[in-house]
């Protein structure tokens, strides 16, 4: 027999703005890059909380975070619940955090009623999801999934030069374990949107049946640096120009296929002098599509358009793709445990995919993974002002734990 245990909303909340103290800033976000000091500070948080609810905290060689919580039955692997606790440069409170810690409060609502499941239980929490420090995003995931070495992943720098290794060990948070080796029953990640579905249609929850496939490139325009005021217009060579072009063809591509999107994000413009024609522009292009043959139209749509825009310009151009993941889908049976505990909260909720990437989409390769959604104001995410309420970060953690209390209910059965 299930037991009908309750969130705790207030106490969930609380421990949400308590973490978000750990790199806010001023306009009421977060700024927690990957394996930063705060990062270490949250890690730190992470880490004394869990122990404190009975748990041992295992790191692996990427530092991904495992808090593991016996069952009565240990001989059954754990089941995960889990996110990331690292932000974007102006992230959110919510990003990646309602995840870890709605896993903590399902964790701590069963310490209070006393129930131990059959499976022991995981709380996980993922290194570098966000990407936005080291590229490529869902790093420490890809590597605990087999689809990075440890190598690569360690290998990776960030705009300063500064290695993913170094970083890590300068925290003192690169672990011993093989990444991978740790395995688990199955993976529930709760998660912000990050879109507008949910708060347009006035539904509670999003039962999560997969993540779209994404693609990210970088691509660096090779002009000539020269003089703004000696220069006449037909003898320039000017990299930003050729940028410029670059990033209204891309948004195109974008715009030409339904379900996609295009972006560039990051623009690195040298030598960024009022007064110099700029020789040389980095940049980088993020495109993405639930279908993976659109997605590769879309590929092939940009890769034609460098040389159509450049050439004229008479400029060089490097591209070359640094992140490739498919779209993937979640498991049957993990997604009718999410069901179940839809019903059993009373919640509304609806079927969508993700247009966002999740760590989720990697340990989909490795173990029955499926996700949980709750609306955020306006569908705003990788923004300060990002934000969602007390009730739906509660209803989502307790249609996690109802979730997650299924499917042990199913294991043991
Ligand atoms: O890029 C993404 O979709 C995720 O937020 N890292
Ligand atoms: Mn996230
Ligand atoms: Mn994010």
């Amino acid at each position: 027999m299930i037991p009908n245990l309750q969130i705790d909303a207030a106490r969930l909340w609380d421990a949400l703005m308590e973490t978000a103290t750990i790199g806010g800033t001023a306009k009421g976000g977060i700024r927690r890059l990957t394996l930063s000091d705060e990062d270490r500070r949250v890690r730190d948080w992470f880490k004394a909380t869990c122990e404190g609810l009975g748990c041992t905290v295992h790191v692996d060689e990427v530092g991904n975070m495992f808090a593991v919580r016996p069952g009565r039955n240990n001989a059954l692997l754990p089941i995960a619940m889990g996110s990331h606790l690292d932000t974007q440069p102006t992230g959110g409170k919510f990003d990646g955090v309602l995840g870890v810690l709605g896993a903590i409060e399902a964790r701590r609502a069963m310490v209070a009623a006393g129930y131990e499941t059959s499976a022991p239980i995981a709380t996980a929490n993922w290194t570098n999801e966000e990407g936005s420090r080291f590229a490529p995003a869902m790093l420490a995931s890809g590597v605990y999934a087999g689809v990075f070495t440890p190598d690569y992943a360690w290998s990776r720098e960030d705009r300063d030069g500064v290695t993913f290794a170094g970083a890590l060990d300068a925290i003192g948070y690169r672990g011993i374990e093989k990444a991978g080796e740790r395995r688990f029953q199955a993976m529930f990640e709760l998660h912000i949107e990050q879109g507008p579905i949910l708060e347009d249609q006035n539904t509670m929850i999003g039962v999560v049946k997969g993540v779209q496939g994404m693609r990210w490139y970088e691509v660096t325009v090779s002009g000539q640096d020269a003089h703004t005021g000696a220069t006449p217009m037909y003898l320039r060579r000017n990299a930003l120009l050729g940028a410029a072009r670059m990033i209204d063809r891309i948004d195109a591509i974008g715009q030409a296929y339904p379900g996609a999107v295009a972006t560039v994000g990051l623009i690195e413009n040298r030598p960024n002098s009022r007064n110099v024609i700029p020789g040389e522009v980095f940049f980088t292009v993020d495109l993405r599509h639930p279908d993976e043959r659109d997605l590769h139209r879309m590929e092939l749509d940009f890769r034609a358009a460098l040389p159509e825009v450049m050439e004229p310009l008479t400029l060089a151009f490097e591209e070359r793709m640094i992140w490739n993941s498919p779209a993937v889908s979640f498991d049957a049976n993990l997604i009718d445990c999410v069901r179940a505990g839809v019903a059993k909260s009373g919640y509304t909720s609806r079927d969508m995919a993700s247009g966002a990437g999740h760590d989720a989409a990697y340990t989909a390769r490795v173990m029955p993974t499926v996700m949980i959604f709750v609306p955020c104001a306006g569908g705003i995410s990788h923004n300060e002002a990002e934000s969602t309420t007390r009730e739906e970060c509660a209803a989502g953690a307790q249609v996690l734990l109802n979730a997650v209390l299924e499917y042990d209910e199913r294991l043991s059965g």
